[in-house]
């Protein structure tokens, strides 16, 4: 089996950690490749419920997991989190887990920043997670960032510190915030190194190793396509490159160590945050699926926006990553609609467009064309087989699949591992 990236073929949500858990079975490596913890993703094993953010989903089940350099790493968030998943019984040791050692770290004046500016911004704002992971990036960037190797040389982070604070201090200024505590951030950071440095490796080359004996790596991509700070709704994306194209130089690999991009996208369309949202039903039925589907974010408890599946926009997310095969989600909150709607097309300004445009005022002014579909009132909930789904949801997913001009692989018909339909 090649190995497999799986992304969010949408605007994240869009159920990626039920089927990361599902593939990971069949995995040797699980590597997160971008992002950080604004990520949540939710795997349900038995009557447990897993909420992981920034840890690979592979953890959860004790397959060795990789936090790779692509990624923003906050230490104390890390801390934080594999405490909460001690107390429900998984343990993370460096046996489990490596981080690369030279991931960017997210520090506290860069989540302050975060906050800061969306607070600033009005009707403007992004609506992040308010994790820093925006300025993190930045930073990274611009070459100023703090990494988990430089936690083994605090000492001598002199130059650096003189270049971070330089500019932090003077756009903490601007907020009438005082300058860094740069004792305090150093103090910080040596309390936090003794537990982040055991996991610290050179994942890059633990993972082409693993790749020469023929070990199966599998790709966690965090997000969604469409908030690729390139490929997304800019300027309402997350920070980080979140195609699959990311999942090597994240990681450390060439691209040829990807073989099968697996795009996961939800049978109809969630998006949290602000930014355009063509098919958004601000409607009954918008509030249906949202109740149905529970759309509430994972790790801020937002309140997800809903809509109609828009083929057009993960046509565009299958090219742009590379999709092999995309797996379908959340079928069943679907089920008992009369009429079931996709996004065929968009309208602007009276022109016919196949794509959706760049620019964030023809993205906010697009009008969606609609295809009814007939509904079906028999329950996919749970459903294991193909047989098992009605004639309508399996007509709906053959229209889905020739619209996005991509084979749907996976039907997942609920938040259960075992509850997943291999198409072919
Ligand atoms: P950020 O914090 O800078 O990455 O935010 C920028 C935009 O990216 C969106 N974003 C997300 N969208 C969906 N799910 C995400 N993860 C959590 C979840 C979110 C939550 O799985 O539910 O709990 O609210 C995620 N992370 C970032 C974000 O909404 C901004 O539009
Ligand atoms: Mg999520």
């Amino acid at each position: 089996m090649a190995n497999v990236a799986v992304v969010g073929a949408q605007w994240g949500d869009e159920g990626k950690g039920k089927i990361v858990d599902w593939l990971a079975e069949r995995a040797d490596m699980v590597v997160r490749f971008q992002g950080g913890h604004n990520a949540g993703h939710t795997l349900v094993i038995g009557d447990k419920v897993y909420k992981l953010s920034l840890l690979p989903s592979g953890i959860v089940r004790g397959t060795p997991s990789a936090i790779g350099n692509g990624v923003v790493l906050d230490p104390w968030a890390l801390r934080a989190e594999t405490e909460r998943l001690r107390e429900q019984g998984v343990s993370v040791t460096p046996d489990t887990l490596m981080i690369a050692d030279n991931c960017a770290l997210i520090l506290p004046f860069h989540r302050d920043l975060d906050a800061l500016r969306e607070d600033a911004s009005g009707a403007g704002k992004i609506g992040t997670t308010r994790r820093g992971i925006g300025p993190a990036y930045e930073d990274k960037v611009g070459r100023r960032a703090i990494r988990v190797c430089d936690l083994a040389y605090l000492e001598s982070l002199g130059p650096q510190l003189d270049r971070l604070t330089a500019h932090h201090d003077a756009l903490r200024a601007g907020f009438g915030e005082a300058p860094i505590d740069r004792d305090k951030l150093v103090a910080d950071l040596k309390e936090v190194a003794g537990f982040v440095l055991p996991f610290a490796r050179p994942v890059w080359q633990t993972l082409n190793e693993a790749r020469a004996r023929g070990r199966r790596i599998l790709f966690e991509g965090a997000q969604g396509v469409l908030l690729d700070v390139d490929h997304g709704t800019y300027p309402f994306v997350t920070s980080s490159n979140t195609i699959a194209g990311t999942a090597a130089g994240g990681s450390g690999l060439g691209p040829s160590a990807v073989g099968f991009v697996l795009g996961i996208a939800k049978a109809y369309t969630t998006r949290v945050g602000s930014g355009p949202f063509p098919t958004e039903l601000d409607d009954a039925t918008g509030e249906r699926l949202g109740e149905r589907g529970r759309e509430f974010g994972t790790v801020t408890g937002r309140k997800r926006r809903c809509g109609w599946f828009d083929s057009v926009l993960v046509r565009q997310a299958v090219a742009v990553s590379g999709v092999t095969g995309i797996a379908l989600t959340k079928l069943d909150v679907l089920d008992g609609f009369d009429t079931v709607k996709i996004c065929t097309g968009y309208r602007l300004r009276g022109r016919m467009l196949d794509h959706f445009p760049a620019h964030a005022a023809d993205q906010d002014a697009v009008e969606a064309i609609y295809e009814d579909i007939e509904g079906w009132s028999e329950s996919t909930a749970g459903a294991r087989s193909w047989a098992e789904l009605p004639a309508q949801a399996i007509k709906y997913i053959r229209r889905v699949e020739e619209l996005i001009q991509c084979p749907v692989a996976l039907v997942s018909t609920s938040p259960e591992r075992e509850d997943t339909i291999l198409v072919r």
